[in-house]
């Protein structure tokens, strides 16, 4: 076949890099793309499989899990400006968590005469055409770029997909006019070679010598990480670490993926323990986390070290960020921890004294496991119960998407991950991922159950109602378990905080934070093809668990709304 449109080119340069999933979600600026999938298919050519998104938030938080998981970046296809406002706060969490993803978003088209091929035919084209589209993702894309000529479009392409992938990870945000996907295709010079992934970076040896001569020297380290393991090699790194010198690990402060496994010894899963722990710190390495620490919360010993590993130690896209770091290292967080523990090994068989102090931790943690979570029988839903009741019902491989925000803790604190790649969660600010993250996390590990865990303000925020018809659509079922607490928590406690003897504390409740009419969840699920159940007591929570988990291994998206105590 031969392609004639730049659409075609397009979309068979996003299948020849290896895009598996276009995330669409379509207006008058896509027509050219949507013929061209068609066509493709019709000429047996490849194409990315094309998922329909109702909602653009939605389809991006998809397409970062998929990243998460993967490490491979999709395209997201959305409307104009229009579209683009409604990726919304998930632009933000791209950022913050270096996900890789490719955005490309239609561009009011040039062309108004009567023979301009894709030109203007209807007035939404002059309405939005506004001075600057990619302004609203300026300050959070990684790289942005608008096809104005068929044949730039092969280097576009190819540089969204390298500078999306290389790390940092991030967001690559590129336009095109539908005038210009009309165009015909410049295929003399097409390449998709020469676009390689950047390597991560590797830690210079004199700063792993440094950081191994410090750890070993240590009475008290501690490894401090959102970030680690994030790949089966980061996650086996912080283990052999663990093992090897009976360092803590904390860093739960921003979701992140499970790093260590929560029936380590070196596990360190509560904020408080955390904050103790750095406190009594003499070494920290700081690996791969955006806060490691809140200051105030955190005093740091006089004599402590601080080692900071990051792919961007100097957190360029932060403006104040101002740890009291010693020594910051450029490096992949995984790699580096893995060149750790070797020359840490190194060191010990070299010198007995370090090994002797490295088992003497060991075997101290080692006798103080962390305890099991006991799960009451009966009476109201608490927090800690409805995460024993997950442990209970739910495989080691099955993938918890974490976004349950004043109850993370009790997220991380009570449900049981041993393996790696078995929470998602993006470290980020910006609410209503975890629906939208479940199809990705799905869509990239068809084999494995997904299980949302999310508060029933970030639920609302997830579009519910697109996500889920979306899991229909697309063949993508996963549960959302609401801890339904009456509303916003994280946005009542700071009243109390910052006004302990003011009004609101005294009347118990502050403004804003409380639903007095909030949706009927199971039947906003039934509504949207998913089995939804609600639950208000403890001994009802596991058969409804397995009800529910039952509909989503037939294909069924299902919610389990958890009714919990209101504070
Ligand atoms: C998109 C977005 N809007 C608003 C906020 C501010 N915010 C942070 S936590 C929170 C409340 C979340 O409520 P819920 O998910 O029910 O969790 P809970 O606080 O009850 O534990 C809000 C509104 C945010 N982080 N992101
Ligand atoms: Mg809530």
């Amino acid at each position: 076949m031969k392609l004639k449109t730049t659409a075609e080119h397009l979309v068979s340069l996003l299948a020849a890099h290896g895009v598996e999933y276009l995330f669409l979600n379509p207006g008058t600026d896509t027509a050219p793309v949507q013929e061209a999938v068609y066509s493709l298919a019709e000429a047996g050519l490849p194409a990315p499989k094309v998922l329909l998104s109702t909602f653009e938030s939605v389809s991006l938080a998809a397409a970062h899990a998929y990243w998460k998981m993967t490490g491979r970046p999709q395209a997201v296809f959305v409307h104009v400006d229009a579209g683009t406002q409604n990726l919304g706060a998930q632009v933000h969490n791209v950022l913050r968590d270096r996900a890789g993803v490719v955005v490309i978003a239609g561009k009011t088209p040039y062309g108004e005469e009567a023979d301009a091929s894709g030109g203007r035919n209807a007035p939404i084209q002059w309405q939005q055409d506004v001075p600057d589209q990619p302004g609203i993702v300026r300050g959070y894309a990684k790289w942005i770029q608008e096809i104005t000529r068929p044949e730039m479009l092969d280097r576009a392409v190819g540089r969204a997909l390298q500078v999306a992938a290389s790390s940092p990870a991030g967001l690559a945000y590129l336009t095109v006019s539908r005038d210009v996907l009309m165009d015909p295709p410049r295929l003399e010079h097409s390449r998709t070679t020469g676009f390689p992934v950047a390597l991560p970076p590797a830690p210079a040896p004199a700063a792993v010598e440094r950081i191994a001569a410090a750890l070993a020297a240590a009475q008290a380290p501690v490894l401090v990480t959102s970030r680690a393991g994030r790949t089966a090699e980061g996650f086996a790194a912080v283990e052999a670490l663990a093992d090897l010198t009976g360092l803590l690990v904390a860093g739960r402060l921003e979701g992140g993926p499970v790093n260590i496994s929560s029936r380590h010894p070196s596990n360190v899963a509560g904020r408080a323990e955390g904050a103790a722990a750095i406190s009594a710190a003499d070494v920290v390495l700081v690996v791969e986390s955006d806060v490691p620490w809140l200051p105030a919360t955190v005093t740091l010993r006089a004599d402590a070290q601080v080692f900071h590993v990051d792919p961007d130690p100097a957190k360029a896209s932060m403006p104040l960020w101002s740890y009291p770091v010693d020594v910051a290292v450029q490096a992949d967080g995984p790699a580096a921890l893995g060149a750790i523990v070797a020359a840490l090994g190194a060191l010990a068989e070299r010198d007995l004294a370090v090994a002797g102090r490295f088992a003497d931790r060991v075997s101290r943690l080692r006798e103080n496991p962390p305890p099991a979570i006991e799960r009451a029988d009966s009476g109201p839903l608490t927090p800690l119960g409805v995460m024993a009741a997950l442990s209970e019902v739910i495989d080691p491989e099955d993938i918890l998407v974490e976004e349950a925000v004043t109850n993370a803790e009790a997220v991380y604190k009570g449900v049981e991950r041993t393996r790696p790649g078995t929470v998602a969660a993006p470290a980020a600010p910006g609410l209503g991922w975890a629906l939208g993250g479940s199809l990705g996390v799905k869509l990239a590990r068809p084999d494995r159950r997904v299980i949302a865990v999310t508060g029933d303000g970030a639920f609302l925020f997830g579009v519910p109602t697109s996500a889920l018809m979306m899991a229909a659509e697309w063949g993508t079922p996963f549960l959302a378990v609401i801890l339904n607490n009456g509303g916003y928590r994280a946005s009542r406690l700071p009243v109390y905080g910052l006004f302990p003897d003011g009004v609101s504390a005294q009347r118990q409740t502050a403004v804003g934070t409380r639903f007095t009419r909030a949706p009927d969840y199971p039947a906003l699920a039934a509504a949207c093809h998913a089995r939804g159940e609600r639950v208000e007591k403890a001994e009802d929570l596991v058969p409804a668990l397995r009800r529910a988990l039952a509909a989503v291994d037939g294909g069924q998206a299902a919610v389990v709304e958890c009714v919990i105590e209101q504070d």
